[in-house]
């Protein structure tokens, strides 16, 4: 059963559904969200009051864990944890634990295990800084001498780390090229969180479950099989992109992805009821990574989701405005929610994959 959790946000929408989306994910069933402008104050993350509230939910809830959608500073962390009496994960932790569910193969194991190491150095840093100054000594019961270990075991088990990957790595790049094991083409689901990659994914692959026998018993819960008339691909629903991803986890992120190269088509989801600006940013950097992963954009269907939340001419003025129409790339507009054009993503899947040549010469024909 899924840990119980309390989320607390900003209140914006989109900041809501990231959290939501990305706690999700994680594994975790958000039972109450609790929203306030500023979390990123001194002593708790929250004002006071803010946390007081919290803390008079948990009395009255029941609560496994807090989730908190910002980093905080160790000694935040502790003030809340003691006023709450409760587990405390923060933003970046819940991207590393899904990172870890979703880590596919030895190289991004090893990159997502330094990411982590590198989240609990910065901490036991501050620990040592604050016991220096006198603050908060014996913090978590660790003394600034046990601090110093610790902090020459993280260095070390890093640098251990950092070999074995240079090793993966090489590894990779040998068999770049070989087709993946079941030998079924693999298509994957890519786009920024609460995008609505694992709507479209349960969608999609809803009533194929039953498949779970034989060779689909190899499959994880994030790759099945979707049935295309008599032909049959991988779908695969991976790790989203987030916003403000830290520059530390960049590259655990991207080895998450790392299997891409092995999909025969990318489905690259987008919310298209969000404001111009946002998509263009996300589209942009998901394009960046796609290149940097070496992912040729002939591969890329453009999904234009979430398209019951707005109309056509809404949509087609955005596929404008992201000089999608210039060249010769494929945009659906669907709705994950409601079916809408599913039945079209699945005839073009199968056209591309099992032979008939597709000519989409004209877009427009799908925003009517
Ligand atoms: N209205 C509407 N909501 C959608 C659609 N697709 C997904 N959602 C909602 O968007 C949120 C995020 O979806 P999810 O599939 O978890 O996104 P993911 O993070 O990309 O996997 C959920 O609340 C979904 O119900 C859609 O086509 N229309
Ligand atoms: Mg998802």
């Amino acid at each position: 059963m899924n840990a119980k959790a309390i989320l607390i946000t900003y209140p914006e929408e989109e900041s809501i559904n990231e959290a939501l989306s990305l706690a999700e994910t994680a594994g975790y069933d958000v039972k109450k969200i609790v929203k306030q402008k500023h979390i990123t104050r001194s002593r708790y993350g929250i004002g006071k009051g803010k946390a007081l509230e919290v803390k008079d939910l948990l009395d009255t809830m029941n609560i496994d864990v807090i989730i908190f959608d910002e980093v905080l500073k160790p000694s935040q962390h502790y003030n809340l944890a003691s006023l709450c009496k409760k587990e405390i994960i923060d933003r970046e932790r819940i991207i590393l634990e899904i990172f870890e569910r979703r880590s596919s193969n030895s190289e991004s194991r090893i990159q997502i295990k330094l990411a982590q190491l590198r989240y609990e150095m910065v901490r036991v840093k501050e620990k040592v800084r604050l016991a220096k100054i006198g603050e908060q000594p014996g913090f978590f019961g660790l003394g600034k001498y046990d601090a110093d270990i610790h902090i020459l075991d993280i260095k070390s088990r890093m640098s251990i780390l950092k070999k074995k990957l240079e090793k993966e790595e090489k590894r990779r790049k040998l068999y770049r090229y070989q087709r993946n094991k079941l030998g079924i083409p693999t298509i994957s689901l890519v786009g920024y969180t609460s995008a609505g990659k694992t709507t479209l994914f349960n969608h999609l692959t809803g009533e194929s479950k039953i498949t779970g026998q034989g060779m689909f018993t190899t499959l994880t819960t994030f790759t099945r099989a979707l049935n295309l008339n008599e032909n049959k691909v991988l779908i695969t629903d991976t790790v989203g992109f987030v916003n403000k991803l830290p520059a530390y986890m960049i590259d655990a992120f991207k080895s998450t992805l790392n299997e891409l190269v092995f999909s025969e088509l990318i489905l690259l989801v987008l919310d298209i009821s969000q404001k111009i600006n946002d998509i263009k940013i996300k589209l942009n950097s998901s394009l960046h990574i796609m290149n940097e992963l070496q992912v040729p954009n002939t591969k890329i269907i453009y999904l234009f989701n979430k398209i019951d939340l707005t109309d056509l001419n809404d949509a087609y003025d955005k596929y404008i405005d992201l000089g999608l129409e210039d060249s010769n790339h494929i945009v659906l507009p669907i709705s994950s929610k409601t079916g809408h054009n599913l039945d079209k993503l699945k005839d073009l899947i199968g056209d591309i994959i099992y032979g008939k040549k597709i000519s989409i010469k004209n877009n427009r024909k799908f925003f009517k």
